[in-house]
């Protein structure tokens, strides 16, 4: 009698602490991977680049970015036509499927950071705040490796 309470009991106690661990560690529904900034010195605008998966199983939307680093922060892409490129400000932000991956590259999606707030420099690490629709929180901070300019 005994031992069946204390194996009744010894169950319950794991049951809680398996259920106790799925509370406070839930699978990330979103990973930002690669995130890294080319270094433009002198003050210019600069780019971020990075991949977004989307673990959940809702549509999600990047909507927008701030930086302390940067005064502005736009999602443009790059469009090559006619051998001409071009950057085309994204104002329905990203869309990101269950599933699915938005990779920012060179000569594609970026992120557009401008009026850099002071001097960086290769190695250094940027904050970036992603703001999302489709997950909570909505505010995800990533931080950015500063690279040469010249790496892709
Ligand atoms: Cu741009």
């Amino acid at each position: 009698m005994k031992l069946a309470s204390a194996i009744v009991a010894l169950v319950v106690l794991l049951a809680g602490a398996l259920w106790w661990v799925g509370q406070v560690a839930p699978e990330s529904p979103i990973e930002v991977g690669n995130a890294r900034v080319r270094l433009v010195p002198g003050g210019g605008p600069m780019a971020g680049y990075m991949e977004i998966r989307n673990h959940s199983e809702d549509v999600i939307r990047l909507v927008g970015a701030t930086s302390p680093a940067f005064g502005n922060v736009m999602i443009h892409r790059t469009i090559v036509s006619d051998g001409r490129a071009r950057m085309e400000h994204q104002s329905d932000g990203v869309q990101i499927l269950p599933g699915d991956s938005a990779v920012f590259k060179p000569r594609d999606l970026h992120l557009m950071l401008m009026q850099p707030r002071g001097a960086l420099e290769v190695g250094d690490q940027v904050e970036i705040m992603l703001r999302f629709e489709g997950i909570a929180p909505a505010e995800w901070p990533v931080a950015f490796t500063v690279v040469p300019v010249t790496s892709q």
